[in-house]
């Protein structure tokens, strides 16, 4: 499966009781373009979990953030797309011979700059390099919703990669900042499914992201 621009709104999707997480996506899926499915449901479901999540016509996007040797980096994409990951995020920083290795098993998203205020400490120094370095190789990177005029930087390097876009609410981005700011998706976890009424939340970001 694809990811294409609709609501452009990706669930982050960081619960680790499976049956929560499926009735969640079932619920939310006609608001959202894609899942992302990270550490904690993987390790909490296993990686299986990722196909009966694929039932929900959505694209999977694998959030391991692969950090290690070619050899080690590939098998783990691999693995993730054996068990129904449309996309693999891993990173950037461990050079180009990873990312080659990783691009070659799966559609792959390199993390360029993170969210989060330590990303400014050895992270966003290099970033610009890293986004250089993944545009031969990557379907697109993963840039910060906190920091909208980096992702504006960003796309200059990228060109017409896809920019997919996490910190939205949560971690202080503003709903649609990022995507004013040249990313294709935003990526929203906290603020949907830790919500009283994470339905109606969804609702909401899709409609404000939609018509930007
Ligand atoms: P919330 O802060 O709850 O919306 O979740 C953000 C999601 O995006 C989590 O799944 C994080 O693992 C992920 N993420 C970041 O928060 N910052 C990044 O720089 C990169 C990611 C990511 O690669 O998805």
């Amino acid at each position: 499966m694809n990811l294409e621009r609709r609501s452009r709104l990706i669930l982050a999707l960081d619960l680790e009781e499976k049956a929560r997480a499926l009735a969640l996506c079932e619920q939310v899926a006609e608001y959202i373009d894609g899942i992302k499915v990270g550490y904690p449901l993987v390790l909490a479901a296993g990686l299986e979990v990722m196909e009966e999540l694929r039932a929900l016509g959505k694209p999977i996007i694998a959030d391991l953030k692969v950090a290690d040797i070619p050899e080690i980096s590939s098998g783990i994409c691999r693995r993730a797309v054996e068990n129904g990951a449309d996309y693999v995020i891993i990173h950037g920083f461990l050079g180009r011979d990873v990312v080659e290795s990783c691009s070659k098993v799966a559609r792959v998203f390199v993390v360029a700059e993170m969210s989060h205020p330590g990303a400014e400490e050895f992270m966003a120094p290099k970033a610009d390099e890293i986004a250089a370095m993944a545009k031969a190789y990557a379907h697109g990177i993963v840039a910060p919703a906190t920091r909208p005029q980096r992702i504006r930087e960003l796309r200059k390097v990228v060109g017409n990669l896809l920019i997919i876009s996490p910190g939205v609410k949560a971690q202080g981005g503003v709903p649609g900042g990022a995507i004013k700011a040249g990313a294709d998706f935003e990526i929203v976890g906290r603020g949907i499914y830790a919500d009283e009424d994470p339905v109606a939340r969804a609702r909401e970001f899709s409609e404000a992201l939609r018509n930007l």
